[in-house]
């Protein structure tokens, strides 16, 4: 059965499902998105995804044509439609249609698309085994350019660190922010454990709020683990005992090699594989 996606209201055949090339979403990036995941058939954590998605568009002046309520409700209507149990949600909303020029306000109508697909998940042994990342040299966007807290459709920093850490041999890549400091994988946040504390780099590290974090400090505070935010650099992820990274798409990967240096004895260790654990039970229960 062909998928059916959701563009402004109405449910499109994917073959028919189509956008104009005027859209300045296609021509300048100018738009928001959020990933989200499907867990027996309920959206994980949709209204902190609903919030994060207004924060985006509140940040780059997009007023979103419908309320939370209205759009969680057509998020939860293309789930259905396309009877996804377990999948991913791509929702992005656009500019909408303008002029070649970069004038926002000649769009008039913001584009809002939903994607509810089967997910495409990294292979098993990432989590068997751990990943090898490399810290690259394209920096983490500077917050006061164009803010990481923002989930715009401008991912072109995001995706050269990508490139450079696929050159290294990697799936994921770590960045570092304009002051040096740890700041976020490609596409996932970054924790350490050392010395039985939790350590992840504070939000002013210039990095995305990640859902899956906020998910995973919660459950290493509930578990009797003690959770900093704090600054971090290279030396202290080098010297760490454990290392894992989250996101809505790997959930919680170990990382057992960066920059060629072994973390722990390389192998995911036991905090990592406990909160792997209990996000199982949050997400599967
Ligand atoms: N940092 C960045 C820069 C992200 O893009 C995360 C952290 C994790 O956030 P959540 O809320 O998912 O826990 C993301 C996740 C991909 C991909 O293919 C990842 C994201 C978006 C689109 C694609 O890896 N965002």
């Amino acid at each position: 059965m062909s998928l059916k996606i959701y563009i402004n209201g109405h449910l499109f055949e994917k073959e028919e499902a189509k956008i104009s090339v005027y859209d300045h979403g296609l021509l300048y990036g100018d738009g928001v998105f959020e990933g989200m995941r499907i867990y027996n058939g309920k959206v994980f954590r949709l209204e902190q995804h609903l919030e994060r998605l207004w924060n985006s568009a509140k940040a780059i002046r997009l007023e979103v044509p419908l309320s939370p309520e209205e759009l969680a409700r057509d998020v939860v209507t293309t789930v259905r439609a396309n009877g996804i149990d377990n999948g991913y949600i791509r929702l992005v909303v656009t500019r909408g249609v303008g002029t070649l020029g970069l004038d926002p306000n000649k769009c008039a109508n913001p584009q809002i698309i939903i994607i509810a697909d089967h997910i495409e998940l990294y292979p098993q042994s990432f989590y068997d085994k751990g990943l090898e990342i490399v810290t690259v040299s394209t920096i983490r966007n500077h917050p006061a350019a164009l803010s990481p807290r923002i989930k715009s459709l401008n991912y072109l920093n995001n995706i050269l660190g990508k490139i450079e850490g696929q050159q290294a041999g990697c799936v994921e890549a770590l960045m570092l922010n304009h002051q040096g400091q740890v700041a976020e994988c490609t596409g996932d946040n970054i924790f350490l454990v050392s010395k039985r504390q939790l350590l992840t780099p504070p939000i002013d590290a210039g990095i995305l709020e990640g859902i899956t974090r906020e998910a995973v400090i919660e459950l290493a505070r509930e578990a009797g683990l003690v959770v900093r935010e704090v600054s971090l650099t290279k030396h202290d992820v080098y010297i760490a005992d454990e290392c894992f990274l989250t996101g809505s798409a790997a959930e919680i990967v170990p990382v057992v090699k960066v920059d060629s240096r072994i973390i722990g004895d390389g192998k995911p260790g036991p905090i990592t594989r406990d909160l792997e654990k209990r996000f199982h039970e949050l997400t599967r229960r």
